[in-house]
């Protein structure tokens, strides 16, 4: 039997590495779209961490390009796309409102288009956020909550889900948008909160920093593991018709006691090392979020299997070992 196919964008990323992994423990053929860059090869440590490199096919592919995404489609015949390419990262957005809106936004029309005219039989993952509902006004955000989104980012993200939800409509494309609140990992980028949490902590521990840096340490964030999380996006897939869901774990904690958590994991008082700096607040923020994955639990089955305190042990952990190694 042939294997199913899977085109990835955003195959380097957080995300990406861990769906292409849990793909290819499903059988699946694997091609990863790459951005080209002058630098000598694909940024592949993501991949590498996980051993899977040598079996992912890389293509060249860039978001903002319609035709080579179209091209794409051709060669690769895929019967799942996964769209997780994006400028992810909430604070640039504000730097490079332009760049995130053609990214974020544009780059899912250029994907849903190029799905559409060149592969109509795959079926299409729209990597949307818990970042859309921005300053909302209920305690917990199902799919049914208005959105009022904050940042640049979020307003791309917005038309974006919005765009898979009315390509769905007007022309039966199998497009599902996974709202996914915030989920982390060791693979995590260094920029992001959580990340930089447990890199700082580790640098502290063995003597490479003397303090870290923050901005609003009271916002809140309903925290996932991202191996649990792009588990969501493949289950979504596999249903019989395309939808939109929540995917969250339903637990709101702080940055302050994300922090202390970290910190506690390697020995540390968190208080003797944590500064305010203004350079880390946003022009807008998020206060708290926190996701109500029902949907997600009764009609995919799905439920995450790793607890918050969980992932920042192992993320401290492999934040230490890495610094070790590096000496
Ligand atoms: P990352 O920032 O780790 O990865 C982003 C990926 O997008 C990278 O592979 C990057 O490539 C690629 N990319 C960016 N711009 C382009 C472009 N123009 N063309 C092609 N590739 C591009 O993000 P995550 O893995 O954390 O997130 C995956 C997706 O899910 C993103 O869309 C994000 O916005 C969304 N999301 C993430 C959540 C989270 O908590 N992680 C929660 C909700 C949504 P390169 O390596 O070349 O930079
Ligand atoms: P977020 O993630 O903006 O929620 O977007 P991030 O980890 O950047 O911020 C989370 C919260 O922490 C506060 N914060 C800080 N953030 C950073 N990066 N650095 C700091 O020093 C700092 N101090 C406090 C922030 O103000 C914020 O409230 C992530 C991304 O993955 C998006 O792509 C995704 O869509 C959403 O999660 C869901």
């Amino acid at each position: 039997m042939t294997k199913k196919c899977a085109v990835i964008t955003g195959i380097t990323g957080q995300d990406g590495a861990y769906l292409a992994e849990l793909l290819l423990n499903e059988g699946y053929r694997v091609v990863g779209v790459v951005r080209r860059s002058s630098h000598y090869g694909v940024a592949t440590h993501r991949l590498d961490w996980l051993g899977i490199t040598d079996r992912v096919e890389m293509i060249d592919g860039d978001l903002l390009d319609v035709s080579g995404m179209c091209r794409i489609m051709r060669e690769a015949k895929p019967d799942e796309v996964y769209n997780l390419a994006a400028q992810s990262f909430v604070k640039t957005s504000w730097d490079q409102p332009l760049l995130t809106s053609q990214s974020t936004g544009l780059g899912v029309v250029n994907m849903l288009e190029a799905v559409r005219l060149e592969a109509p039989q795959a079926r299409f993952y729209q990597a949307s956020s818990s970042e859309m509902y921005g300053l909302i006004q209920e305690p917990m955000q199902t799919e049914k909550t208005p959105f009022y989104p904050r940042s640049p980012y979020a307003v791309a993200k917005l038309m974006g889900h919005w765009m898979t939800v009315n390509y769905r409509e007007s022309f039966g494309m199998h497009a599902s948008s996974g709202i996914l609140f915030n989920h982390e990992s060791p693979l995590r980028g260094l920029e992001f909160v959580t990340r930089k949490i447990t890199d700082g902590a580790a640098r502290i521990a063995l003597g490479k920093a003397t303090e870290l840096r923050m901005g609003n340490t009271d916002a809140q964030r309903d925290w996932g593991h991202a191996k649990d999380y792009v588990r969501a996006m493949w289950l979504m897939l596999q249903q019989d018709n395309p939808d939109d869901y929540v995917v969250a774990t339903g637990q709101t904690t702080s940055v302050r006691r994300f922090i202390e958590v970290a910190f506690a994991r390697v020995g540390l008082d968190p208080d003797k090392y944590i500064k305010t700096d203004p350079a880390f607040l946003r022009p807008a923020e998020v206060d708290v979020l926190l996701g109500d994955p029902s949907k997600a639990k009764t009609a995919l089955g799905w439920q995450p299997q790793i607890s918050l305190d969980e992932m920042i042990a192992e993320m401290v952990d492999a934040d230490m070992a890495r610094l070790k190694r590096q000496g």
